[in-house]
């Protein structure tokens, strides 16, 4: 295949992948999937006849459509490339690529920019929820410098925040999809849930360790790496979700208490490499699963008074504020998130 696909590469939140309109890819979905691991280069560990990363948070692709859908302007359809293995899967969704898909829109033409502000409302395919973005236009065009900073990302850019609505239950079906909020999974009590993210949510010290690892310290931990596949293999069909050996979720969440004043501390396999951050969605479910009244995260949650709670998940890099609206029955109903993109590249690819 020598003839170039038309892409754009763009950083979205703490992650980073190749944006293209569903148009310019192979409709066939095999096709498809056949070309995007070449174009990153997958499967090698070092991706490096590709454009991936090497490592699964730059080793990802959004594929965006003008929507038909009512009050939606576009559709956006995650894929996630694995790096080591020759799987292309659409079984999660991702708010950190989401991040630059109302960017990428307006560039494309598939959404007209307002001046100073313009509000992409995006159909997420892979778990059918609405997303609302407001990307910085000022005199029409995208702009992506300024001030808000998010942890995991040096330096500063235009803000981007994102409303969620509706994500309990996403992919799972329910929010607390085994019906409980404890269940115990390979000897230990868990929680499984999914409020825009399949999680099992594990309490570190269950595993023997702090909670406030780096991420190569608990990488090169093959014994709790081994242990936390073994639970999430017996999760993945607890949770509606299968067989999850070929699948990237559920994400494995291990929390611990708070060590910088904020809700909780967390460290994420996704699943077999130790997140540097949190995905999105993934702070969206573990925050949810601080509010509930028993499990591993409300044993060492600090949860806020009110109805509108700042939930500040602490992770690797820092930290990644939910604003989670409750309902007058105690349940979240929308979680605002700020995330920030960038345009890194705009050209043609050679799968
Ligand atoms: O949870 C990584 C990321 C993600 C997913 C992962 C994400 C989300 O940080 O919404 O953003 O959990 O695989 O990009």
């Amino acid at each position: 295949m020598s003839e170039g696909i038309r892409a754009m590469w763009m950083r979205g939140g703490t992650s980073k992948g190749g944006y293209f309109l569903a148009a310019d890819l192979p409709q066939d979905a095999k096709m498809r999937d056949a070309m995007l691991l070449r174009i990153m280069g997958s499967p090698d560990p070092r991706q490096i006849d590709g454009l991936g990363g090497a490592d699964p948070l730059t080793s990802k692709v959004a594929v965006v459509r003008r929507s038909e859908r009512e009050g939606v302007d576009v559709d956006y359809l995650f894929l996630q490339v694995f790096v080591d293995q020759a799987i292309v899967t659409d079984s999660q969704n991702c708010g950190n690529i989401l991040a630059a898909v109302g960017p990428f829109a307006i560039e494309r033409g598939l959404v007209k920019a307002r001046s100073e502000e313009t509000e992409v409302r995006i159909f997420m395919e892979n778990t059918g929820q609405v997303a609302v973005a407001t990307v910085a236009t000022p005199g029409g065009r995208v702009n992506y410098m300024g001030e808000a900073r998010i942890d995991g990302v040096p330096g500063a850019a235009a803000p981007i925040p994102i409303v969620f609505e509706d994500t309990a239950g996403s992919t799972c079906g329910a929010l607390l999809p085994s019906g409980r909020e404890v269940d115990t999974v390979g000897g230990v009590e868990v929680t499984l849930i999914d409020n825009g993210m399949p999680c099992v949510v594990l309490d570190a010290a269950d595993f023997g360790i702090r909670g406030d690892e780096t991420p190569a310290e608990l990488e090169a931990n093959a014994a709790l790496k081994a242990r936390l596949e073994a639970i999430r293999l017996e999760a993945g069909p607890m949770m509606n979700l299968g067989d999850v050996k070929e699948k990237s979720v559920p994400k494995m969440t291990l929390v611990s208490p708070p060590r910088h004043g904020g809700a909780i501390s967390t460290r994420t396999f996704i699943p077999h490499r130790c997140h540097a951050a949190i995905g999105v969605l993934g702070a969206v479910s573990v925050a949810t699963a601080c509010l509930l009244p028993e499990g591993p995260a409300a044993r060492h949650a600090k949860v806020p008074e009110g109805r509108t709670k700042s939930m500040s998940v602490e992770h690797p890099t820092g930290e990644f504020t939910v604003i989670a609206n409750l309902g007058e029955d105690g349940k979240v109903q929308s979680a605002g998130v700020l995330r920030t993109a960038r345009k890194l590249a705009d050209g043609v690819v050679f799968p």
